[in-house]
This record gives C-alpha cells, sequence and structure tokens, in this order.
C-alpha cells in the first residue's frame, strides 16, 4: 500500500473543532480541559504498512497487559506491577519513529510496553514478569527492572527519575564518541520515558540543564497522564503544563495529544531530527491517561467515573483503527488478522514463561557485576 495518511491532519482538525463543542463534565478535571482544547500538531503522515505496523504494536502492549493483570489475579506474578493501558500511543509513537537496536531508550517502572515497542521479545518479557532465568533481566529484575542490551533497553526503574540521568549518560555517550573520539556515524538519538510526577524532581531540572548545555541527542518524552498515584498533577506543580519548563534552559518544547499516535510519531520525528542535525534535545509533553490503576494492588477508587469515561473515549488503538479504515489503508478483515496474530503471540509467551527454569540458586551472585 503507497497510499499515505495525509487526510490524517484534516481528520485532526476536524476532531478538535469537533470535540470543542462538547461540554466536558467537570468531574474530568482541567487535565482533560487541556486535552480537549490541544491546537492540533502536525501528524505523521504514514504508508497503509506503517499504519498496520503501529497498530500491530499498540494492540500488542495493550493485549500482553491485559494477560498481565489476568496472570498477577491468578498469582503467577509477585511484587508491584504497572500497567500502562491507555497510554500506548506514547511508547509506539515515540519508539517506532527511533532506529531501533542503534538508538537508546530509558524507562520506568510501567516498562513493559516500552520493552514491547524496542523489540524485545513477549517471551523475553512475560518470563521477566515470573522471575524466570529466560526473562530479559534474567528473572533478576521482574516488572519494574526490565532490562535488554541487545535491545539497547537501558532499563525500567524503580525509583522515579532514576532513569533520566542514565538516559542523558547514553545520549553524552554519543556526542562523546562523534566531536571527541571523531566517530563521525555516531549519531544514536536517546528517548527516556517518565510521569507528570516525576516532573517535580530534581534530576529532571539537572539533565535539562546539561542536556540543553551540551545540545545532548536526546527526547525528554512526559507522559503526562495527570496522576501521580493519588496526586492530581495540578495540585503538585508551579505550573502544569510541563512542556514550557524547556523555555527555561533555551530547548525545544512541545505538547502533543499523548492519545494519538501520529501525532506523537509527528512531534517525535520532528524533535529526533533535531537531536540527530546536532540542534540538541527536546521536551516532549503528551497528554495521556492511564485506563487502570496506579499498579494492580490499587483498586482505583479516586478517579472520577465521568474522567475515565473521557479518556476511555479516545482510546489511542480504537482511533488509529477508524482512521485507518476511513482512509481506505486497511480493512477489518486487516485488523482482525492482526489481532488474532497478537493473541497467538501472549498464548505463546505465558506458555513459554510458566515452562521456563527459575534461575538456579548457584548463580545468586551472577549478574551483579558488569564482567558477568
Ligand atoms: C524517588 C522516589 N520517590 C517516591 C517514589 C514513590 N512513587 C512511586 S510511583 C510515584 C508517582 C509517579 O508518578 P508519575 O511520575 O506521574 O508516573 P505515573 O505513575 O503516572 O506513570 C511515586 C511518587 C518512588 N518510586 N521513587
Ligand atoms: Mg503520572
Amino acid at each position: 500500500m503507497t497510499q499515505e495518511l495525509t487526510a490524517a491532519r484534516a481528520t485532526a482538525s476536524a476532531n478538535a473543532s469537533a470535540s470543542a463543542d462538547i461540554a466536558v463534565p467537570p468531574e474530568a478535571g482541567s487535565h482533560a480541559l487541556r486535552h480537549q482544547g490541544l491546537y492540533p500538531a502536525e501528524p505523521a503522515s504514514v504508508s497503509g504498512e506503517e499504519g498496520l505496523m503501529l497498530y500491530r504494536d499498540m494492540t500488542l502492549g495493550r493485549r500482553f497487559e491485559d494477560k498481565c493483570a489476568e496472570m498477577y489475579y491468578r498469582g503467577k506474578m509477585f511484587g508491584f506491577v504497572h500497567l500502562y493501558n491507555g497510554q500506548e500511543a506514547v511508547s509506539t509513537g515515540v519508539i517506532k519513529a527511533m532506529k531501533l537496536q542503534h538508538d537508546w531508550f530509558c524507562s520506568t517502572y510501567r516498562d513493559h510496553v516500552h520493552a514491547l515497542s524496542c523489540g524485545v521479545p513477549a517471551r523475553e518479557v512475560m518470563s521477566e514478569l515470573f522471575g524466570k532465568a529466560t526473562g530479559c533481566s534474567k528473572g533478576r529484575g521482574g516488572s519494574m527492572h526490565l532490562f535488554s542490551r541487545e535491545h539497547h533497553l537501558l532499563g525500567g526503574y524503580a525509583f522515579i527519575g532514576e532513569g533520566i540521568p542514565v538516559a542523558l549518560g547514553a545520549a553524552f555517550t554519543s556526542r562523546y564518541k562523534r566531536d571527541a573520539l571523531g566517530q563521525a556515524d555516531s549519531d544514536a538519538v536517546t528517548a527516556a520515558f517518565f510521569g507528570d510526577g516525576t516532573c517535580n524532581i530534581g534530576q529532571f531540572y539537572e539533565c535539562l540543564n546539561m542536556a540543553a548545555l551540551w545540545k545532548l541527542p536526546i527526547l525528554f518524552v512526559v507522559e503526562n497522564n495527570r496522576w501521580a498515584i493519588g496526586m492530581d498533577h495540578n495540585r503538585a506543580t508551579s505550573d502544569p503544563e510541563i512542556w514550557r519548563k524547556a523555555a527555561a534552559f533555551g530547548m525545544a518544547g512541545e505538547e502533543v495529544d499523548g492519545m494519538d499516535v501520529l501525532a506523537v510519531r509527528g512531534a517525535a520525528q520532528r524533535a529526533i531530527e533535531r537531536a540527530r542535525a546536532g540542534e540538541g534535545p527536546t521536551l516532549l509533553e503528551c497528554l495521556t491517561y492511564r485506563f487502570r490503576g496506579h499498579s494492580l494492588a490499587d483498586p482505583d477508587e479516586l478517579r472520577a467515573a465521568e474522567e475515565k469515561e473521557f479518556w476511555a473515549k479516545r482510546d489511542p488503538i480504537k482511533q488509529l483503527a477508524a482512521r485507518l479504515i476511513a482512509a481506505g489503508l486497511a480493512s477489518e478483515a486487516d485488523l482482525k488478522q492482526i489481532e488474532k496474530e497478537i493473541d497467538a503471540v501472549i498464548a505463546d509467551c505465558v506458555e513459554f514463561a510458566l515452562a521456563a527454569p527459575e534461575p538456579d540458586g548457584s548463580e545468586l551472585t551472577k549478574y551483579i557485576w558488569a564482567e558477568d
């Protein structure tokens, strides 16, 4: 399919003007109001093939995590498990615009979907969640500490903000190899993902400063889902529009509809282009929402039903499906086929992970030091 989804731009503007007429229930809060009033940014144009690739990746993330919830409640997984349901357009929109196994990625404790978008096999991610030796962190990390050298995933981090300086280090490495060591082809870009709540801690500001000072090739990707566990973003920060904090450091900042994968992809492409061209970092704020509680231990009784309803109507996977079909780039049958294939991948990874061995007790002290 060579036809491009150029209709996306028109659809985005149409959506913006149509939604402006719909009243946002006050219970949905100012995060919803802000999302509704977003200026439609230039979305990515995608071919049919690219559109289906994005659909596949988001569907994999969603269905993988629905299965995680089932396995957690059946007692197959232990510890804290944080799901990404609803936020898939951010992971897919950014990571699939980057060069896999070349660029670098850094996540948080909400890391399963980032790992899958980076190309870590579902078998390895599910095994890690079960603490098995076949996991991407060899069963040592669990849900919050996914890592893959092969796929350039620099880790999930249980402590908020811990991944940001690690990502900064990766971006510094790209620049140092090129400028100090003369490796002209060193053009890798790093993406650091983190939440709105994390933008109120010191490491965030220190890293923005260094990245701007040294013009490092990095994307600071804020997944603003309004909530930091039970803390409303608007009660916790001086200026809720996080993207505007970029200006204080003289770097590019952009806010984008984090429920629209083409909008996120478009913004990511612009930021990646600047980073590879040596023009430095971007602070990209994606307005999004998590469809489930903070973790699987959270009964999610705090957030208003009207707020959940507002965002459920903006499900990124359903939105992309409708747009691909409306633009004639995919049929219902194409999408059903992808879903069927994903379901087979999920069933396979669970079976694989359940049958996989536990890490051997004799290896307890292995993989602690870099030489292992
Ligand atoms: C350094 C540190 N302080 C406190 C916590 C406890 N904590 C866990 S999650 C969280 C909220 C983070 O919210 P946000 O950055 O918005 O990410 P989200 O969970 O919404 O993806 C906090 C404060 C922590 N993990 N690490
Ligand atoms: Mg949050």
